[in-house]
This record gives C-alpha cells, structure tokens and sequence, in this order.
C-alpha cells in the first residue's frame, strides 16, 4: 500500500484558480435597458460652465496601443452602428502623424456632443519614432494646432510653425483630460523611454491640475477567458493584474483606469463592448467638466 508520505509527494498542488469568485467592479451586463440608461446618460451631458464650446479630451500612449481605435469604439458605441471617425492601423508601423479633433455626431444632423478627442502620433516602439513629450505638453497648453504633423526628430517651434503655433491660448484650447491608451497585453513590454516619455506628460499634467485616467485597451488579446466572455473582464485575475502593473509603471490609481475591448474586426455593435466604452467615456467626461468649471473660476 503506498504510504502517506509518497502520496504527498506526488500529487501536484492543483493551480490557482484564474478568476476571482465574485467580479470586483459592479457592472450589468448583456442588459439593453442599462446600456441604454447608460447612453441617455452621455446624451443628455451638459458643459457646466458656459466658456467653452466643447471638452477636450487628449489621448497619448505607444504607438499601435489602440488610441484611434477608441475614438472609433467610443464614435460606435454613441452612434450604435459601425463609424469611421479614426483611421486606426492595419500595420505595425506609426499610422497617425497629424494632431486632428474628432467630434462624435449626434442623432439630429449637424449636432454634435459637447466633447472632442484629440488624437496624436503614438510614443516609439523598437525602431520606429514617435512623438516628442514636449510636444504633447504644448498640445496640454493648448499651444498645437489642428493639422500639425508630428516630426520625430525636433518638436514644434514658434518661429517655425508659426501656422500651427498658438500663442496665445483660450481654456477652450487646452486639454481638460489626459488619457493615456495602454495595452493590456503587451504593458509588460512597453520600454523605459516610453514609460519616461508617458510620466513627463504625466507629471506637467499633475502640475497643470488636469485630470488623467488610463484606458486599457486589447483586454482580449491579454486573457483567453476574456476573449471568450467579455463579461468574465472583472472576474479575470490575469486582467487585474495587467492594471495593477499599469497602475505601479505609470502612477495612476486603479480606479482612473479602464479597461476596454476597442472594435477593430467587428461591423455591428456589442452590447457588453459598448458597456465598457461608455463607462470609460461618462468617467472621462465627468472629470473633464469638473476641471473646468474649476479652471474657469479660478483664471
Ligand atoms: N484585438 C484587439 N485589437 C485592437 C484593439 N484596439 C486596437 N486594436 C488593433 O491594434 C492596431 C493598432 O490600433 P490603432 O488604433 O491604430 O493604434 P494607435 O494607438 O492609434 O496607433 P498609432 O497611431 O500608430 O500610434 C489596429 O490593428 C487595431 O485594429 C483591441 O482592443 N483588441
Ligand atoms: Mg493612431
């Protein structure tokens, strides 16, 4: 008879479980009814002070992290159908090179939300260049103009830009909101520089009052379980984990970041997608509007 001794030796600690019991954010999935309270909710959002025509939501994070696909993903979520608001990339290579706002259309023609994203060229990744830190902390200013192309190699000047140099800036100009675009499945991997570049802006944003929040975009490509079941997103340790290494690399509280799936292959909407998208966004927006309304009293 095998002893008791031999038995413990061989028989392998089963291995942890990799999901969480209980999921730790509350969010009702698959649910129409709130999907829709949901969207009211950003449908009816209203600037709190009347100084400025729209809130400005800047978006930076590595090259290919998935920024033009959350505009795009946001753009779907609001209209309920497939947009094109972003061109988002098909390659490894940077694709976004100009500074450019984009503005989400509301159900009356020529109606529009009161919030625009500003979509920039991405941070370098391996070979390839990307934007300047001290750019994006002019474009935090409000310093850029719409159309800009970035230059890896030197950062916007007055003399030289003078077209796309604002000198003199409004607080409709400036950024209300920083969101940085990281993704969950390759944030180990993002390098040094990058995280450097990304806590340079980070900090002059601090410096400047704004708020920041993270966004965690590729959800699915970081946890198999997810990728099946995007609802299983709170339940899945792999995830928490990504956002915590989000939160300790870049210094953002856990609950500034968001993590989404973005639409990139899919043409007719997701209901537990446009959950996550519109939970990311009525944040943003709520953070924004209340950095302004301070903005606005105090300058
Ligand atoms: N699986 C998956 N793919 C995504 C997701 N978000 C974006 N992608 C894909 O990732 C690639 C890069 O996305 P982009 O939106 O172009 O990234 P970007 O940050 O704008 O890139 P640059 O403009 O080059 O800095 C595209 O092929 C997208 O389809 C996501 O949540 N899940
Ligand atoms: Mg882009």
């Amino acid at each position: 008879m095998e002893s008791k001794k031999s038995f413990f030796k061989r028989t392998p600690l089963p291995p942890p479980p990799l999901e969480f019991d209980q999921p730790w954010r509350p969010v009702t999935w698959n649910d129409e009814r709130e999907k829709d309270l949901m969207l009211e909710k950003v449908k009816k959002f209203q600037l709190r002070i009347a100084h400025i025509s729209q809130l400005r939501i800047l978006l930076d994070g590595p090259v290919g992290a998935g920024k033009s696909s959350f505009i795009n993903s946001i753009s779907n979520a609001l209209r309920g159908c497939n947009t094109a608001a972003a061109l988002a990339s098909s390659s490894g290579l940077s694709f976004t090179l100009k500074y450019k706002t984009h503005r989400f259309k509301k159900d009356l023609p020529g109606s529009y939300y009161p919030f625009v994203f500003n979509d920039i060229m991405g941070m370098e990744t391996g070979s390839i260049q990307g934007v300047h830190s001290d750019d994006i902390i002019r474009i935090l200013k409000g310093h850029i103009k719409e159309g800009y192309t970035f230059n890896p190699v030197s950062s916007i000047t007055k003399e030289k830009d003078k077209e796309y140099y604002n000198i003199s800036p409004s607080l409709n100009d400036k950024v209300h909101c920083l969101v940085s675009v990281i993704p969950a499945n390759s944030i180990s991997l993002i390098s040094e520089d990058v995280i450097k570049k990304l806590q340079t802006v980070r900090d002059k944003a601090r410096d400047l009052g704004i708020p920041q929040v993270i966004v965690m975009s590729m959800v699915d490509k970081a946890c198999t379980i997810v990728q099946g079941d995007l609802t299983k997103v709170y339940h899945s340790k792999k995830i928490k984990e990504k956002m915590q290494e989000c939160s300790n690399r870049l210094g953002v509280p856990m609950n500034y970041i968001f993590p989404v799936q973005n639409y990139y292959e899919q043409i007719t909407n997701n209901i537990n997608m446009d959950i996550l998208l519109l939970m990311a966004i009525t944040d943003i927006i709520t953070f924004a509007n209340d950095y302004v309304e301070d903005q606005a009293y105090t300058e």
